[in-house]
């Protein structure tokens, strides 16, 4: 047995399925996960030594690739003033200040410690701000896992929302509805029969959620105008578009205000960290200032804060990164369809391969990808030294310490995958 097989065995013991997020089980491409020991650069190792270019980067948060020196540097600073405190710190007020000078439409910022979190406060948010309770999302897109997000499409798309996970409830369900990514007559089909109750609207201004889905043109904009029109507020969930495709994210990238942002992943510089902005008015619902309750031990920990902090400055003192990995993906993207065989969309340093004949627009597309193939493409290219995501619908993570020889390399293991 390998080490990582050992791990497994013994993960599988104490851990349901062994892992601490059920994707990184490998369950959806078969075979033993890999227990990663560590990470340098675009580089990561297993338990058994072995090495690989890593397209993860832990689902997002490691743009400027694993163990940065100015993040590590950081970290090392501020641990040995003390992990936690439970108290009011500067890096916090730094933290909130830097969000509110490099991101558009952000006056005030509230800290909390995963995307989920982030989500799942910014829909309180909207519903105590708006006094509405339903929230419309899209089919496909994820929110994180609190119980409104996770949401199955009824029969139709545009019926409520069923529960998607045993234990969601009916009555978490019933305010949740769903709509059609990148079809806006489906949206607005919901505000014209819900005309008063609808909050927010919630969406993923890239989907990456269903392997990569970028929003067709108009489609954000539209989905501006359809809020305005009905009095609900726009929340871009930009967990893993914010500070990724742009420094001011989605709303810089696309030109398009949202009304509540949330965040995760590159905020925190690879430590826990979520966080949802917006304006002062709406943020002023926020308690202790207004009557929407939110609280957290670890929210705004300053040695998460110290990572995030020096993650986000590096960003804003080299906006290039953002020109340079987006040159990597898409030296990718097109050295996959040259290979031909898939549908790749590729938007910034975020793409994803999909084995069907494209066009790849929104949830129904995406899954009718052969998610067989995927898992055969997986697991030749784990066998190759190539680490991606190990499920279809997920995205690959270019980062500003993988280089063109890294993406020439990968896109070989690719053509001896195709021929
Ligand atoms: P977390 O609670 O996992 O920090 O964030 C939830 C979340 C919210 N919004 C978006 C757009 C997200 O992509 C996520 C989490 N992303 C997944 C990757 N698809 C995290 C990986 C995992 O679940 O292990």
């Amino acid at each position: 047995m390998t080490r990582s097989e050992q791990l497994f065995e013994r993960a599988k013991k104490v851990m349901p399925g062994g892992v601490n997020s059920p994707v990184r089980a490998f369950n959806a491409v078969g075979g033993c996960p890999r227990f990663i020991t560590r990470a340098k650069g675009a580089r990561i190792w297993d338990a058994d030594g072995n090495e690989y270019v890593d397209y993860i980067g832990s689902w997002g948060p490691m743009i400027l690739g694993h163990g940065d020196e100015r993040v590590l540097e950081a970290v090392e600073r501020a641990m040995r003033e003390g992990l936690s405190f439970g108290a009011a710190t500067e890096r916090e007020v730094e933290m909130a200040e830097l969000i509110c000078e490099i991101t558009p439409n952000v006056e005030m910022v509230r800290m909390v410690n995963s995307g989920t979190e982030a989500v799942m406060s910014a829909l309180r948010v909207a519903r105590g701000y708006t006094g509405r309770d339903k929230i419309v999302k899209f089919a496909g897109c994820y929110h994180g896992h609190s119980d409104s997000m996770l949401i199955a499409a009824g029969s139709g798309v545009l019926t409520n929302g069923q529960p998607g996970s045993a234990g969601v409830t009916a009555g978490a369900a019933q305010d949740t509805l769903m709509a059609e990514y990148n079809d806006l007559n489906s949206v607005r089909e919901l505000f014209e029969r819900n005309p008063k109750e609808i909050a927010a609207v919630i969406v993923e201004p890239v989907a990456a959620n269903m392997g990569v889905v970028p929003p067709v043109p108009g489609f954000l904009e539209g989905l501006r105008a359809l809020c305005d029109q009905f009095g609900a507020l726009l929340i871009f969930d930009e967990v893993i578009t914010g500070f990724r495709l742009a420094l001011g994210g989605a709303q810089e990238f696309f030109g398009v205000r949202a009304d509540l942002v949330t965040y995760g992943k590159i905020i925190g510089g690879g430590m826990p960290v979520g966080a949802y902005a917006g304006s002062r008015e709406i943020m002023s619902c926020v308690s202790p200032l207004g009557p929407v309750y939110q609280a957290g031990t670890l929210s705004g920990n300053p040695v998460a804060m110290a990572a995030g902090l020096a993650q986000l400055r590096a960003l804003k003192e080299d906006p290039g990164v953002y020109t340079r990995i987006a040159a990597l993906a898409a030296k990718m993207a097109d050295g996959m369809r040259a290979a031909g065989g898939c549908t790749v969309n590729q938007i910034g340093s975020l793409l994803c391969a999909f084995f069907k004949k494209g066009p790849v627009n929104n949830y129904e597309d995406a899954k009718q990808s052969d998610t067989g193939r995927y898992a055969t493409y997986f697991r030749h290219m784990l066998a190759n030294g190539q680490y991606i995501a190990p499920a279809q619908f997920e995205a690959m993570f270019l980062s500003d310490a993988h280089t063109a020889a890294d993406v020439d390399r990968t896109l070989e293991v690719f053509r001896a995958f195709q021929a």
